[in-house]
């Protein structure tokens, strides 16, 4: 997989793609993360790549033509799947949109910045619209973020089958049961006695039935789409 992210603050996500399993996930040529400066490609004084809203109103809003410079340039090198464009009015991410993006070749990331962008660059390019909340970030860099560590660690031979994504919490819409380590007593706490006796089939049980009891105490609304 390949995924072009483009921003004007690329310092801002760098990090998150050069520690831990994504950046393994790099070095064994499973994914590339490239980023790419909005202001690289604009052809106004002083780099710029905002300006004001026509009409009035606080914020600044990103423009139209180097968007439209950047993805073209990036479309006329390779087919892309989908051009996302990290929105707090986009559609809610979860689990299922990462299970579906993880199955792509080539993405393309649009974050947003200051009072979004231009309505003309969703309109032209956008095929897809993410959001990761409910809350409001000052930009979509964090949201891309996290929406690339989701569908990264999916892509097969990311994860080591003991890191396997199929226990993970939401990958069958119920939450993670608890887990444990040495020491099997720490202070007045000891560990469920059935992890330390060896039973294979008595601990799955056990754990299916702590997974679905953490889903119902903490998030019923998960258990309408239990499989
Ligand atoms: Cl994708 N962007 C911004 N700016 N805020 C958000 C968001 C995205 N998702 C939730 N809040």
């Amino acid at each position: 997989m390949r995924i072009d992210i483009i921003t004007c603050l690329p310092q801002l996500i760098e990090s998150p793609f050069n520690h831990s399993i994504l950046q393994r996930a790099k070095i064994k040529g499973l994914v590339e993360v490239i980023l790419h400066d909005l202001r690289d490609y604009t052809t106004y004084k002083h780099r710029q790549i905002d300006d004001y809203a026509f009409g009035g109103g606080a914020g600044m809003v990103l423009m139209v033509e180097p968007i439209a410079a950047c993805i073209r340039s990036l479309q006329s090198q390779r087919q892309y799947d989908e051009v996302i464009y990290m929105t707090p009015d986009g559609e809610t991410f979860n689990q299922k949109i990462a299970n579906q993006l993880s199955l792509k070749g080539n993405l393309i990331i649009l974050c947003g910045h200051y009072k979004g962008i231009d309505e003309r660059a969703r309109q032209k390019f956008i095929t897809k619209e993410i959001s990761i909340g409910d809350y409001v970030l000052s930009g979509g860099e964090l949201a891309a973020a996290v929406v690339s560590d989701a569908v990264i660690r999916l892509i097969p031979g990311v994860l080591s089958d003991e890191t396997s994504a199929l226990s993970d919490s939401f990958q069958d819409n119920l939450l993670a049961p608890p887990v444990y380590t040495r020491p099997a007593v720490f202070e007045d706490l000891t560990v469920p006695e059935v992890l330390l006796s060896g039973h294979e089939a008595k601990i799955n049980e056990w754990r299916f039935e702590q997974a679905l009891h953490r889903t119902q105490t903490r998030r019923p609304d998960l258990l309408k789409n239990f499989e």
